[in-house]
């Protein structure tokens, strides 16, 4: 007889509690309210619309169909490579089901995606998938993606602008802490959550005062 091997889900990751997507979502929903009232915002404008002097509501401008999650593992059922190796992993098959806090410490905003950087602490690192933080990084991006520490792509994303793919979060989200590295933040401003910085070409980065929890099972998910 033949051995059906068991099929492999779309991706891997924590999927944050329903009620805890809710408060997530009420809270960056109104950060992006205030976001777009801003002059230091309304100055690159047009690094949203195109051009200058057109206003833009960030609440319209971000959809996402996905449940809110932190993914570790993109398996595309099977097809993407190292997904089997990942989900035979002792770890992971331990930790399925399984409650765990992630803590998110700053939020990104860019032309192209809103999202959220998850800090992953050193139980949660087991879970990250081994060269996760480059795969699929564009070459551009590599040395930066390469010169910062493990678990640094870590992120939920909230929202993607039409026509772009989530993906696009955590290369955003790298970009954006290479930038910061080299020293590169402009522009500053005080909000009520944390400290806003520009980093040129539409690149927003807010730090929080203090990290957003959110509880969230590891678990999978297929279409
Ligand atoms: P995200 O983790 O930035 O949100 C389904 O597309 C999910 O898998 C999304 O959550 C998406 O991005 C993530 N994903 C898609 N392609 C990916 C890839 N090549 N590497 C890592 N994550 C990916």
């Amino acid at each position: 007889t033949q051995q059906k091997e068991p099929e492999l889900p779309f991706f891997i990751g924590w999927f944050l509690l329903p009620e805890e997507e809710e408060r997530i979502k009420c809270a960056t929903m109104d950060f992006l309210k205030t976001l777009d009232t801003l002059d230091a915002f309304k100055e690159h404008i047009s690094e949203f619309t195109g051009e200058a002097e057109k206003e833009v509501d960030l609440e319209q401008y971000f959809q996402n169909a996905l449940p809110l999650h932190c993914t570790t593992k993109f398996c595309d059922y099977g097809k993407a490579e190292g997904a089997k190796e990942y989900a035979e992993l002792q770890v992971v098959k331990e930790s399925f089901g399984k409650s765990d806090e992630l803590s998110v410490t700053a939020l990104i905003v860019t032309p192209r995606t809103f999202g959220a950087r998850v800090a992953l602490t050193e139980t949660q690192m087991k879970l990250w998938p081994e060269g996760a933080d480059k795969e699929g990084v564009p070459p551009a991006l590599l040395p930066s993606a390469e010169s910062l520490p493990g678990g640094s792509r870590a992120h939920v994303t909230l929202g993607c602008s039409a026509g772009v793919e989530s993906v696009q979060t955590g290369l955003d989200l790298l970009d954006i802490l290479a930038l910061q590295k080299e020293g590169k933040e402009g522009t500053q401003v005080e909000m009520e959550l944390g400290t806003l910085s520009y980093l040129s070409e539409g690149r927003w980065f807010l730090a929080l005062r203090e990290p957003i929890t959110a509880d969230t099972t590891f678990s999978s998910f297929s279409e």
